[in-house]
């Protein structure tokens, strides 16, 4: 799905602002909401609330919105477009409902030329951010004596609201409606292909490449373009082709759309993960979306300093975890060169675990026999590969986080879904999933499908707690394991860490305190680097984030290396000192 941008022949509205907000479960659109109540979009309810009302509000709630469309919009397509709502949203124009979306993290949007009237317009969204065993994120939805109860099944607080800038755009009446673009990359030049979707009466489509300057290094009606002395995006030195696409119709542009695009490439081989032919080291982050007062709601301030706190450590990349990110904080990694493994929200698919934390029914069953989400599944493979295929920042898919994958089912659940990953990514990049700890070589059913073996460890912390030395022995062990078991997959780290609350101090090793931080960072990357196939360390967490309360968590999980308010904690100078003496290229030496 294309992003809403503004051209000479189309323009976009932001409805972002103050809209009327009401916790009403039984709202009837056709009439206007009628509360005192505003919250901000984008912006997630339950930190603007403030009172646990609406905090920890369970079930349906309603925003609405007035606008008006420029008469000379009006004989255009105009396109109602939510960035995001999560976690589903049923959209009314003045009364009538115009789309239903589920899933809380990917664009929706629709056509309303024939729900609009003249003068003032009533935009009202009905949210719902019920989780239960058939959505993703997974929650533990329940509810008794008529109380709702809606449990994450899942380790971050479960923001809800309108988090996504919400659009009015306008395309004429023939227009782009999707762009695909793959390359071949040859010596100095690249083969560009586009495969275009156009709706409505034209002729023919042009396609216009510039370069950075804007010199014009193609211009053709062919699909197939060569761009000699190609510029290759890399990490942290990224360089972004435009394509200019142009509807044309009795000789005359009727639609122009303007699509950045990076040519670089990737691959998984000999153990290594090369990117432009070179072996890549990643030095990251898994993060989250996740600030004071905007809750998950889109903040692009926040986005443009982690992305410089993340350049001032020497890092190059992180996940998304664990659920795709705004279209606006990827395309600013693609600008700006930061390497990003692209996650789906499938988190929790795991029965009855740690259930005392996160609130599940308490009895351990067959994950894969009382879960029921591969349709969602699978909607948002293809929604997440069709929104972010072009972006050069994404370098591999990761299809799912800890899901029980060491439980029988698991093979016949996950085999068909990283193909599908894999037949519908038009550039083919590598797919991974990030395994918990219980997947170890000897009863992991997934590995044996991916291209990069991902794994979320908590040697030092949630085992051998305090233990550095035998937390180092134990993560040999299972590197070597491994390696054995898999020895042409190469393996990275998507979590490692360990939780520290800012302004704690010991000398011992004791955790919870900073000097604990580093010295748990420092035993794991000793053992990192004591082996080759390990391409990569992405900690957890970039920064503090809430969750839900539970008695292991104080206020909010704090394995960040930054505080929640982004100030670093000890340990920031000592990963910094390292990252920056690792080159992102031809790290482990052969
Ligand atoms: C892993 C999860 C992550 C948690 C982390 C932790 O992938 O979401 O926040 O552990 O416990 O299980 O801190």
């Amino acid at each position: 799905m294309l992003y809403p941008i503004s051209t000479q022949t189309r323009t976009v509205m932001d409805l972002s602002g103050i809209w009327k907000f009401s916790l009403t479960e039984n709202h009837d659109p056709r009439t206007p909401l009628s509360s005192e109540e505003v919250m901000a979009v984008p912006g997630s309810y339950n930190e603007q609330g403030v009172l646990r009302r609406i905090r920890n509000h369970v079930g349906s709630v309603w925003y609405e919105k007035e606008f008006e469309v420029l008469h000379a919009l009006q004989k255009e397509r105009l396109v109602l477009r939510f960035g995001s709502a999560t976690h589903q949203a049923k959209v009314y124009v003045n009364g009538q409902l115009v789309m239903e979306h589920k899933g809380g993290f990917m664009p929706f949007e629709a056509e309303i030329n024939d729900f609009l009237q003249p003068g003032k317009n009533r935009v009202t969204v009905e949210v719902n951010n019920i989780l239960d065993y058939t959505t993703l994120p997974v929650g533990n939805y329940s509810e008794k004596d008529g109380v709702k109860k809606n449990a994450p099944n899942f380790d971050f607080f479960n923001y809800a609201g309108i988090h996504r800038p919400v659009k009015i755009y306008t395309t004429p009446k023939s227009y782009v409606e999707d762009i695909t673009i793959t390359y071949e990359v040859k010596g100095e030049n690249a083969q560009v292909h586009f495969k275009e979707t156009v709706q409505g009466d034209h002729d023919r489509v042009r396609f216009v490449v510039r370069d950075e300057e804007g010199a014009v290094v193609c211009d053709t009606y062919e699909k197939s373009a060569v761009i000699s002395e190609v510029k290759l995006w890399n990490p942290l030195a990224a360089y972004l082709y435009e394509v200019e696409i142009h509807v044309e119709k009795n000789g005359e542009t009727v639609d122009l759309y303007r699509e950045s695009f990076g040519i670089r490439t990737v691959e998984v081989k000999d153990n290594q993960f090369l990117i432009n032919g070179k072996p890549f080291y990643f030095k990251g982050f898994g993060k989250h979306e996740d600030f004071f007062v905007n809750g998950r709601g889109l903040n692009e301030a926040l986005n443009v300093t982690d992305l410089n706190l993340m350049k001032w450590l020497g890092a190059n990349s992180f996940r998304t975890a664990h659920y795709p990110y705004s279209e606006e904080m990827m395309r600013l990694c693609d600008r700006q060169g930061i390497v990003v493994i692209d996650e789906t929200p499938a988190v929790g698919i795991m029965h009855g675990f740690n259930f005392a934390l996160f609130g599940g029914d308490g009895e351990k069953k067959n994950t894969y026999e009382v879960m029921d989400t591969r349709e969602a599944h699978e909607q948002v493979l293809r929604e997440l590969i069709a929104r972010d295929k072009n972006l050069a920042c994404v370098v591999m898919w990761s299809v799912a986080n800890e899901a029980a994958t060491q439980e029988e089912g698991a093979d016949a659940y996950f085999a068909p879904l990283i193909q599908l990953t894999r037949d519908l990514d038009p550039q083919k990049r590598p797919v991974t999933m990030v395994l918990i700890m219980m997947s170890m070589p000897h009863n992991d059913l997934v590995s044996k499908y991916l291209d990069v073996i991902c794994l979320n460890r908590y040697y030092g912390w949630y085992i051998n707690t305090g233990e550095l030395e035998e937390a180092k022995s134990a993560l040999r062990k299972e590197l070597s394991d491994w390696k054995t078991a898999y020895p042409d997959t190469p393996v990275m780290f998507t979590e490692y860490g360990a939780d520290t609350v800012a302004g704690f101090h010991a000398v011992d090793d004791i955790p919870f305190t900073e000097e604990y931080q580093v010295r748990y960072l420092q035993a794991n990357h000793e053992v990192f680097d004591e082996f080759d196939h390990v391409i990569g360390e992405q900690m957890w967490n970039f920064a503090d984030f809430e969750t839900s309360v539970g008695i292991i968590r104080v206020q909010g999980n704090k394995k960040g290396l930054f505080t929640r308010q982004r100030q670093p904690k000890m340990a920031a100078h000592t990963v910094r000192e390292r990252w920056m003496k690792i080159p992102d290229f031809e790290y482990k030496k052969r």
